[in-house]
């Protein structure tokens, strides 16, 4: 039996790939130099498409396969798939949510960690000698007994908040609406909660509403002895005004494993003392990566058998 054809918008793990060719004969659009005559030069009938959370899927792919029926992306923000055209044209979407929660979870509390206890610093403190030659570092801070506002108590903003109860932080959230049965307490307005808390953790999914959420404004709130973490998308934050803001001292700190242009990090931000940056690692563990892929596979196959996919977007 011949094996229906999928389009690889983006070069996935050797281990998704390998399962997708058991089932899919593949065409690898991530690696034509011409991507329009490779789109041009497809057989008749494309149903499938993989793709990663940051390469997505554009309008044009989707128009030039009239008989598209799933793309399936790994990653849980889906922003850069145009899930408008999708819908536009019937062309189901899956994520993969909830496998990489605690992941991220955990990276969260890690950027937390090391800002609040200056971690890197001090270790290049040592591994420079400059503890035998200046003494003691200076005094650092800590996260017991502190007040977090999480921007998006999703899936993965429950988990941040459940680890930060582990240190025994005080959980408040901001998000579109209030959640019922949720212990934390709610702000229907970022500015006011910024205001009230010592941590900033943002974890809502990139959206017309929500880019630039963390304003100038904000980050204003959060105050000198305020600190912002940032696992969602670059685009949440205002990144020239969080420059100004840590250069300024309008805040204390920044822990950002997420950037505007990625991988292009501001050399402003390279520069400054009173960060730690990370290359968006949050669900970049062997263990996690595996079940996001395993999930996109999945996908892929419940909808070529005809049953419902496990984790539709739309
Ligand atoms: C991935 C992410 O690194 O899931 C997401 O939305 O940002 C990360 O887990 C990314 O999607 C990989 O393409």
């Amino acid at each position: 039996m011949t094996k229906p054809d999928l389009l690889l918008v983006a070069n996935l793990a050797p281990r998704v790939v390998d399962q997708l060719d058991r089932d899919f004969t593949l065409h690898r659009y991530c690696d034509a130099e011409d991507r329009a005559a490779f789109l041009a030069a497809l057989p008749e009938g494309v149903r499938f498409i993989a793709t990663g959370g940051g390469t997505g899927c554009s309008r044009g792919i989707i128009e030039a396969l009239p008989d598209l029926e799933i793309i399936s992306s790994f990653g849980v923000g889906y922003d850069a798939v145009d899930v408008e055209a999708a819908k536009e044209h019937g062309v189901r979407v899956t994520n993969t949510p909830d496998v990489l929660n605690d992941c991220v979870a955990e990276v969260t509390l890690a950027l937390m960690l090391a800002l609040a206890h200056r971690v890197p610093e001090s270790h290049a403190y040592v591994r420079d000698g400059r503890w035998e030659t200046e003494g003691a570092m200076p005094l650092t801070a800590e996260l017991t007994g502190a007040t977090v506002g999480i921007i998006g108590l999703g899936r993965i903003g429950k988990a941040i908040a459940r680890l930060a109860q582990a240190f025994s932080m005080r959980v408040v959230y901001h998000g579109r609406s209030e959640q019922a049965h949720q212990p934390y307490q709610y702000y229907a307005d970022p500015v006011a909660m910024a205001r009230d808390v010592d941590w900033l953790v943002v974890i809502a999914p990139s959206t017309p509403q929500t880019r630039g959420i963390v304003s100038a404004e904000v980050l204003h709130a959060l105050g000198s002895e305020g600190r912002l973490v940032n696992v969602a998308r670059g685009d949440l934050v205002d990144e020239q005004a969080l420059i100004d803001a840590l250069s300024g001292g309008t805040i204390a700190g920044a822990a950002l494993d997420v950037f505007a242009q990625e991988p292009h990090v501001p050399e402003a931000l390279r520069t400054q003392q009173n960060v730690v940056l990370l290359p968006h690692i949050g669900s970049a563990t062997h263990k996690t990566r595996a079940a996001m892929g395993d999930l996109v596979v999945k996908n892929l196959r419940a909808h070529l058998r005809g049953d419902p996919v496990l984790t539709p977007v739309v």
